[in-house]
């Protein structure tokens, strides 16, 4: 062949090659068919009970600054924003107090494990901008500062007691010398309203880097489960502010099962009404996400449609303050995940460790007060939907189909009845069978008008909740 013809076909391969790619990467990624969206998300709308994590270099502050509590109540993620420190001082008080023990991730693991939740969705990087993988480009993170992977570590621990595992990461960066604050007035960060101490900033450059690190994380793992983005305003948001279209496109090429919240967008499409926390809309475009996140707020009620989970804390901190003493009650731990539960949601719930990586005393006694009623009422929370009734004056119900076309109604019974007899209002379906969770025996069921009726024990086997386990033919019918 002669070699200026072979020149030629070799350049017109190259050429189609090189035009194929870029056509490739400028598609956008086909959006998901409702079969592979129930796909990706069945694992999830099973798991119901995630443990989040919030650590970084603020845990080790521990809500201290300058020997003062910066507060009792509140997030002390924010410590760097709430004393307005810029990033060199923060990092100087704040790298000596963070020194995680070997195996602080086995604690987390065997904690979630034992909790009964399913997933755990940790931070690999906080507003405060310190990654905990081993990054390469930047010097902000783990690998240069501690020269440990802690994102590894956890990632294995997880993985070692079978949970799926997300990172919560966070867009906002309170750390990166060209991250452009002035560019949203709603949007925190410590140095706001003064000016950049280093001139110019050039935003593009920092999405640069948090697009390179989102892509190290992506890629150095093995597969993730959950990205959970943290957040954008509604005067800097969506793809202006982050590049988010191409940021989730660059994700799912690399974790095609990955499931991502909303967080990139802060518009009605995406789930948003506002700014509040709680200010949640139930309708969400997949474009734009998989699921929707209130948070410290469980919805009046469900959002059939919508995949949604209500994030939480133990006391009123994420991060772990020393001074913040408002713990929940096991009471209300347990009736929010059913609550929740009722409603069709998730409940990802919060534990702030210690700047060594242990966990708070009152926050494992808290999961394992959960993972005990778990263990026993799991079945009443794991892969059911929510609730066929409108309310119930005793407490909740959600549900299972069983196979034969039958359905399995789980009675979380609150507020026990005085009279032995549980009434399960306007259910005109034919009741099969009655079990009390707890301990496996038969309870009697009868047709009443108004309802079905359950006899149940005089005292409550349980006082925070009670599961009944009631079959009914084919599928609830409920006449009020
Ligand atoms: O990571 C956690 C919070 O730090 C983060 N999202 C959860 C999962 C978050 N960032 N901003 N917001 C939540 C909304 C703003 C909440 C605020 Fe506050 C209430 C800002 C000031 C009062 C909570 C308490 C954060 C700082 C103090």
């Amino acid at each position: 062949m002669p070699a200026k013809f072979h020149t030629a076909i070799v350049c017109t391969i190259i050429s189609l090659t090189i035009g194929a790619c870029v056509a490739r990467a400028q598609q956008p990624l086909a959006a998901p068919t409702p079969d592979q969206r129930d796909a990706r998300m069945k694992w999830w709308r099973e798991a119901r009970f995630g443990m989040f994590v919030h650590w970084g270099l603020y845990s080790g502050l521990a809500g201290t600054w300058d020997g003062k509590p910066v507060g009792t109540k509140g997030g002390m993620e924010w410590i760097q924003q709430r004393v307005k420190a810029d990033t060199d001082t923060y990092a100087k008080k704040a790298i000596p107090l963070f020194k995680p023990t070997p195996d602080f991730a086995r604690q987390w693991a065997r904690l979630a494990r034992e909790a009964g939740c399913r997933y755990v969705v940790f931070t690999s990087k906080h507003h405060e901008g310190f990654a905990l993988h081993d990054s390469k480009v930047g010097d902000y993170n783990a690998g240069s500062v501690l020269h440990r992977d802690l994102v590894k570590e956890i990632v294995e621990a997880l993985h070692a007691e079978g949970l799926k595992v997300g990172f919560y990461h966070s867009v906002i960066d309170w750390h990166h010398d060209q991250y452009a604050y002035e560019l949203s007035k709603q949007l925190p960060h410590p140095l706001k309203g003064q000016p950049y101490p280093n001139g110019q900033r050039d935003h593009a450059k920092y999405l640069d880097y948090l697009h390179a690190q989102v892509s190290e994380l992506m890629s150095n793992y093995g597969p993730i489960d959950v990205l959970w983005w943290d957040y954008s305003s509604q005067d800097f948001q969506g793809d202006a502010a982050w590049r988010a279209s191409d940021l989730m496109k660059l994700v799912r090429t690399k974790q095609p099962g990955i499931i991502m919240n909303n967080r990139l967008f802060r518009i009605p499409e995406a789930g948003f009404t506002g700014m509040g926390t709680n200010a949640i809309s139930s309708q969400l475009d997949p474009k734009y996400g998989d699921f929707i996140t209130p948070e410290q707020h469980i919805p009046a009620t469900g959002m059939p449609g919508v995949d949604w989970e209500t994030c939480m804390t133990l006391n009123t901190t994420w991060g772990y303050s020393d001074h913040d003493h408002a713990w929940k009650s096991d009471e209300t731990l347990i009736r929010n995940l059913i609550d929740i539960a009722s409603k069709g949601g998730n409940y990802l719930l919060n534990i702030g460790p210690k700047g060594d990586g242990s966990v708070p005393a009152e926050s494992v006694k808290s999961m394992q007060a959960i993972g005990a009623w778990m263990k026993i009422n799991g079945e009443s929370i794991y892969a059911t939907t929510a609730s066929p009734f409108a309310k119930l004056d005793w407490g909740r119900c959600t549900q299972k189909k069983l196979d034969g076309g039958s359905t399995r109604l789980y009675l979380h019974v609150f507020d026990w009845p005085k009279d032995g007899k549980l009434v399960v209002p306007g259910l005109a379906s034919k009741p099969v069978k009655a079990v009390l969770l707890a301990d496996g025996k038969a309870l009697a069921t009868s047709v009443e008008n108004g309802g079905v009726v359950v006899s149940v024990p005089a005292e409550a086997p349980d006082k925070i909740a009670t599961v009944i386990a009631l079959d009914i033919e084919g599928l609830p019918k409920i006449t009020k």
